[in-house]
């Protein structure tokens, strides 16, 4: 009985270290090396080939080395096993630290400070809002827009939340679907997208939806923030509100295309901030630690967790 590895663009070796630390008696083969394809019964994948997962008769379950899971249902031959994806702290607390930072850069107007450091300048502007006068929306109530919205608040920011179905948190304004929408974005300075790509989300970051934020908030007009998936935004959208002034600025970890070209008029935009895809990285040694364990679940008998609905594609 083997664990397979099944990635690119990641460091294979870090993995299949802490794997084999983990799970002594359960050898770890690697997808591009010789292996008996009926010894797998568990797949640890990010961003397999295309239908590099078939033709494993035993295989028991996938598991998603990220919280998203976009990348296995892009694999139209997909073996038909329960699927679980990553939810963990660490992952979690990376996601709020970037949402934080960046809402709070936007509040503190930092990049217009870097502008004026490089140019000299000593503006002493004295129109500094209060964080309770910013409305932060969130777009995904999940596993990371809880928190986010959580520390965003011990911040002080006045934060909303959109999420599919009803949801009822705490502390916070919330809004979900279609029919919630319009009032959401309609009290938003900041968006921050925390969304899963599925069919229902792609594209959702367009013109029309960035023409519902709010003008004339105390920020003197919206920003946004994805970290959730590029595909949920169209960049030539988000580019032509920014020319327009009717987008102040963008704060973008994802891409339609990863890694982002490098003719991307994103890249050299003043008013674009670009993150290589990092917000919140599979941690090897938490994102195996918890592998690990659910593993050691099933092969107890015991429920896997944080398994996905393929239906729902999230
Ligand atoms: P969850 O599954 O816990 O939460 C997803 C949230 O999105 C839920 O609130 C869900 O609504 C909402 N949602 C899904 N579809 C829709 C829709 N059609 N309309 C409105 N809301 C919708 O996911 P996580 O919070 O754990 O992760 C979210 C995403 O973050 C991941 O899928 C991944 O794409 C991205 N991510 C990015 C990383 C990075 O480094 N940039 C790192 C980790 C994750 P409901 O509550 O009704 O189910
Ligand atoms: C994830 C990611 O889904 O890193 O975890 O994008």
């Amino acid at each position: 009985m083997s664990l397979l590895l099944a990635m690119t663009g990641w460091h294979v070796e870090d993995w299949r270290a802490r794997f084999a630390a983990l799970l002594p008696d359960m050898p770890v083969v690697i997808l591009g090396e010789p292996f008996d394809r009926r010894s797998v019964h568990y797949v640890a994948s990010w961003k397999h080939p295309e239908g590099s997962l078939s033709g494993l008769p035993n295989l028991a379950a996938v598991f998603s080395l990220g919280a998203g899971v976009d990348h296995l249902f892009a694999d139209t031959r997909l073996p038909e096993v329960p699927i679980a994806r990553v939810v963990d702290p660490d992952l979690t607390t990376r996601m709020s630290e970037y949402v934080v930072l960046h809402c709070l850069r936007y509040l503190r107007q930092q990049p217009r400070y870097d502008r004026q450091q490089r140019e000299a300048i000593w503006d002493d502007d004295r129109n500094q809002p209060a964080a309770r006068s910013v409305r932060v929306g969130i777009m995904g109530l999940g596993e990371l827009g809880q928190d986010a919205a959580r520390k965003l608040k011990v911040m002080g920011f006045d934060v909303a939340g959109w999420s599919r179905s009803p949801r009822t948190i705490d502390g916070l304004v919330t809004f979900s679907g279609s029919e919630g929408m319009v009032d959401f974005l309609g009290r938003t300075d900041i968006l921050v997208s925390l969304l899963p790509l599925t069919p229902d989300t792609r594209g959702l970051i367009d013109a029309k939806l960035l023409a519902g934020l709010a003008q004339g908030g105390r920020l003197g007009g919206p920003f946004l923030i994805n970290a959730g998936r590029g595909r949920l935004q169209v960049e030539a959208d988000i580019l032509a509100a920014l020319d327009a002034g009717t987008l102040k600025g963008a704060t973008l970890d994802v891409f339609e295309t990863e890694p982002l070209p490098a003719e991307s008029p994103l890249w050299s935009h003043p008013a674009v901030t670009v993150t290589p895809h990092n917000a919140a990285m599979s941690e090897p040694e938490a994102v195996a630690t918890l592998i690990a364990a659910q593993i050691r679940r099933l092969e107890a008998g015991a429920p896997l967790e944080h398994v996905v609905d393929p239906a729902r594609g999230y």
